[in-house]
């Protein structure tokens, strides 16, 4: 089975890409790569902070194929935040809990009668001893609630339904989300890239 490591530190993310990505590959995270360290998000864009994560991690393991996911959650009324600050909406030592309360309030200020539209967005970028072999996004559109509903999945999936469904992220079941949400389309773009180097 070839290896990916997966140059992230969020355990939610490797638990979905290996899910989606199944016995074909052996998925490794930073958890097994202690000594891989990755360069600070400064970038602007998605793109931006994939390409770094993904370019210092493979640096840091020589020879191997590494994959970076940089993703977050758009919000129209918003302007489009938390964006690339998702991870870091409520400050920079938050947590997921800290950033949905900060949504929340940031939602509550807005006129209630309009629909909350947005979307998640990620990019992920594969990368070898320092180079970029591919880059790939996909995003899922759908709306947000004032208020959290179900226990199942991670960061604003609590907050968010996708199109099509009536139920949120933290409470469709996990093959759900891998089917249709922003790192599952992205990842599915990467698939051929990741197919055709074995
Ligand atoms: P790494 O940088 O180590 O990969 P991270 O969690 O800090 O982990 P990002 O910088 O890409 O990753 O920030 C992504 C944030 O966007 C994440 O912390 C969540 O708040 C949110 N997010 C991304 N994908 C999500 C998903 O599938 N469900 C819910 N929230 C998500």
């Amino acid at each position: 089975m070839p290896l990916l490591v997966f140059a992230t530190s969020n355990a939610h993310k490797t638990e979905e890409v290996a899910a989606i990505l199944g016995e074909e590959w052996q998925v490794e995270d930073l958890r097994a790569h202690p000594g891989v360290t990755l360069d600070e998000e400064t970038g602007d864009t998605f793109e931006a902070n994939a390409i770094i994560k993904a370019v210092s991690g493979s640096r840091g393991a020589p020879g191997m194929l590494v994959l970076a996911d940089d993703s977050g959650l758009e919000v129209d009324a918003l302007g489009g935040a938390p964006g690339v600050r998702s991870a870091r909406y409520a400050g920079e030592t938050a947590n997921a809990t800290d950033n949905r309360a900060k949504l929340k309030t940031e939602l509550a200020k807005l006129p209630q009668d309009i629909r909350f539209t947005g979307r998640f967005q990620c990019c992920m970028v594969l990368a070898k001893d320092g180079e970029v072999l591919h880059v790939t996004s996909g995003s899922v559109e759908g709306r947000l609630l004032t208020e959290e509903v179900g226990a199942g999945g991670f960061g604003y999936d609590a907050l968010f339904i996708p199109d099509g469904f009536a139920e949120t992220f933290g409470v469709l079941p996990a093959d759900t989300k891998n089917q249709l949400s922003h790192r599952a389309r992205a990842l599915a773009a990467m698939k051929e890239q990741l197919d055709s180097l074995t």
